[in-house]
């Protein structure tokens, strides 16, 4: 597994599913980078940093305005630190060309990043759904870099459309299915940290944040979720984890 190490202060964020009818959310999250670039040494968006994303050609050739804003923020924000872009389940076609547009680095997943405050897994958190097997098979198929290029090769149009559709079929299947299987399985979360050999894992999708405490093998571990970001629906949503030397630290927005 890919090891990055990563001195002083680390921000880690997820799920700010950016997209044209977010306009309070970009904000909020833009008002972030900039907080980061004063306060942080690197960030890593670990996935879902786009509501969809298509193809990095969508964001190379004529981007919308509301994309425009985010990359140009991301390029400042990458002038300032070292900043990394993850994939997630609605952004896994997120590729290098982007990362290059904005001087940014694409993250490998999973990932251990070896901070101040020792080893620690990070990962977007869909790949611990296991027991969602309509998920699973989706994700298989969709991840699959023969089933990639050809889509990529697809017009815009036809792939904003299949996107739509999946997004469509994705919110009619989950209005079904129970919370426990939408949310990480436990034998899977403990493989990972065996497979790992680490004590802390961070990860986002869920939209579920809170720091859990369990016991493997007789030694005590962490999962930290981190939370999604809405600015524009209801009450607001986000935040970050900061790792340091003092340990990981969740901070949650409020009003
Ligand atoms: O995203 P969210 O939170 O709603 O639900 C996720 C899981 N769903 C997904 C699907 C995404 O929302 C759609 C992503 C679009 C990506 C753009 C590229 C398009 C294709 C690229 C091909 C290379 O991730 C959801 C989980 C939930 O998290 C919690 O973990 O339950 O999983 C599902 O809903 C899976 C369903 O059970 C089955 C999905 C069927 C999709 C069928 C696609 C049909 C395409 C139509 C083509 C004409
Ligand atoms: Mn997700």
């Amino acid at each position: 597994m890919t090891e990055i190490p990563l001195k002083g202060r680390v921000w880690v964020a997820s799920d700010i599913h950016l997209g044209p009818d977010t306009p309070a959310t970009a904000q909020a999250f833009h008002r972030f980078l900039d907080q980061a670039c004063a306060q942080a040494d690197a960030l890593i968006l670990c996935g879902d940093i786009f509501d969809v994303w298509v193809g990095d050609d969508y964001a190379l050739d004529s981007p919308p305005d509301w994309l425009s804003a985010s990359l140009d923020k991301f390029r400042q924000t990458a002038g300032a630190l070292a900043l990394w872009l993850g994939r997630g389940n609605r952004d896994f076609l997120i590729g290098k060309a982007l990362a290059d547009h904005v001087g940014a680095h694409v993250l490998p997943e999973p990932v251990i990043l070896r901070t101040d405050a020792g080893r620690l897994l990070l990962a977007h958190g869909d790949e611990y759904c296991t027991a969602d097997r309509a998920y699973q098979r989706f994700r298989r198929i969709v991840r699959s870099p023969l089933v990639q290029t050809a889509f990529l090769k697809l017009g815009l149009g036809l792939r904003r459309s299949i996107a739509n559709r999946a997004r469509q079929r994705s919110m009619q299947a989950n209005r079904h299915k129970p919370a426990k299987v939408m949310d990480v399985d436990t034998d899977a979360v403990r493989d990972a940290f065996r497979q790992a050999d680490v004590r802390l894992l961070v990860h986002g999708h869920t939209h579920r944040p809170a720091v859990h405490r369990l016991d493997i093998d007789g030694k005590p571990h962490t999962r930290i979720v981190l939370p999604d970001w809405d600015y524009d629906h209801g009450p607001v949503r986000g935040g970050w984890l900061q790792i340091d030397e003092q340990g990981a630290a969740l901070h949650q927005a409020s009003k």
